[in-house]
């Protein structure tokens, strides 16, 4: 693994895929197929891309029956009990509708609303991960949706994965359609026959659903546009190599653009992370993966004390950060920019993956400066209040009515001044 010494520019690259012309060109003629020809564009899309030959896209009660036949009895009880975990942090989330009133008797406020509809897409093959499951459907349901849909591809045999049912069952899901990629996403945005659309659209996906989502943006709304996953880890030397080294390859595994980083105070850390790292790599099932991700996208950063390596990661402002220093705690509040900080040498990220409650949806790619994990609040939306009081009004009244002439818009100068003359 690269060990470098800050100076002024990080070198670090990350990996943004934006897709090429064609693929925009191919996903725009999807979506415009799936809204003329419906449902039978979607079984022809799917026998095209997912081998998989279907007469009806639902996912049918016994088929959930099936899945949890299929699936071990002690994995549905920690799906379950990491369900819990994630309702019970969400709904901490949850905000109420407040109003106030003020001494004339005017009354302002905000009305919290659930959206009507929500979709999940859950990528097919290897990254049906049933942890993002939980995760993109637990806050929609703990704000109070009241209709959650989920689409994913099914593999050539006509089947969803197992565990991806279970997941969507243990989080109440009660509407699955066997239906993955560009075409998924315009079913969910512009609806076909079988499935009625949604007002937002959430989950992870391949380039073609990344483009996708891009394009029904505006009709509905979406989540963000996740990059590959990143770990920043900030130590110094009373963390240990190996544990550091094995949370930098969790997070590497995923993905061969996956970016994982070290910034540290303490060059001998850097140098026994480095061999470590090494030395774990060769006995991991998904080394080549996790290699790549660590030659090209990884590095590790020695500075010259504690407050540069904070810098360093405001400027990386990674998707996930960890604290393995002495008084890790004290070191987060000079933190601005990270998806979620994760302290000590207990909490190590898969703890946050799986388990612990936060979201594992998180701003990717920089996009932590400006933006928050997935919440309750992305499921809801607010209404504002106002109810004038007469007293306020007649106090007020000039004052807009001249505003509204100030911006030369005589008509809702007379709104106000029709009221004043009664
Ligand atoms: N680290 C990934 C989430 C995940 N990990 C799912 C395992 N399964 C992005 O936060
Ligand atoms: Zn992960």
């Amino acid at each position: 693994m690269r060990i470098e010494t800050v100076t002024q520019e990080l070198s670090l690259k990350r990996s943004v895929d934006s897709g090429t012309e064609q693929q925009r060109a191919a996903v725009q003629q999807i979506i415009r197929t799936v809204r003329s020809d419906g449902d039978a564009a979607l079984l022809a899309y799917t026998r095209q891309f997912d081998g998989a030959e279907l007469s009806d896209m639902r996912v049918t009660p016994e088929e959930i029956a099936e899945a949890y036949q299929a699936f071990p009895k002690e994995m549905a009880e920690v799906i379950k009990e990491a369900a819990g975990n994630i309702s019970l942090f969400h709904q901490k989330q949850l905000r109420q509708t407040w109003t106030y009133t003020d001494q004339n008797g005017t009354m302002l406020g905000q009305k919290m609303t659930p959206l009507d509809s929500a979709g999940v897409y859950v990528p097919g093959g290897t990254a049906a991960y049933p942890s993002s499951v939980l995760m993109n459907v637990l806050p929609a349901k703990v704000a109070g949706v009241k209709r959650i849909v989920m689409v994913s591809p099914p593999g050539s045999d006509g089947r969803l994965p197992a565990g991806v049912l279970v997941a969507a069952d243990i989080a109440g899901v009660e509407e699955i359609y066997k239906v993955g990629g560009a075409q998924a996403v315009a079913a969910l945005a512009y609806g076909t026959e079988t499935i009625e659309p949604v007002d937002k659209i959430t989950g992870p996906g391949n380039i073609y659903v990344a483009l996708a989502k891009r394009e029904v943006f505006g009709d509905v709304d979406i989540d963000m546009i996740a990059g590959p996953s990143e770990i920043v880890v900030l130590a110094d030397e009373t963390a240990y190599p190996a544990e550091v080294a094995a949370d930098l390859l969790s997070q590497a595994e995923h993905d061969p653009r996956a970016s994982s980083v070290l910034v540290t105070p303490s060059r001998k850390l850097a140098e026994e992370t480095a061999a470590e790292v090494e030395k774990q790599l060769k006995s991991l099932p998904r080394e080549e993966i996790a290699r790549k991700a660590i030659e090209d996208y990884s590095a590790i950063y020695v500075t010259k004390d504690m407050q540069e390596a904070v810098s360093v990661v405001n400027q990386l402002a990674p998707e996930h950060l960890e604290i393995m220093t002495e008084g890790a705690l004290s070191i987060v509040e000079n933190i601005r920019h990270a998806g979620a900080i994760f302290i000590g040498r207990f909490s190590s990220e898969p703890i946050g993956d799986y388990f612990a409650g936060p979201n594992h949806v998180l701003p990717t790619n920089g996009t932590a400066r400006f933006s928050s994990p997935l919440n309750v609040d992305d499921f809801m939306k607010k209404s504002s209040l106002i109810m004038y009081s007469e007293t306020a009004f007649r106090e007020n009244a000039d004052k807009v009515a001249a505003f509204a002439r100030l911006e030369g818009l005589e008509a809702h100068a007379r709104a106000v001044e029709a009221r004043k003359e009664q």
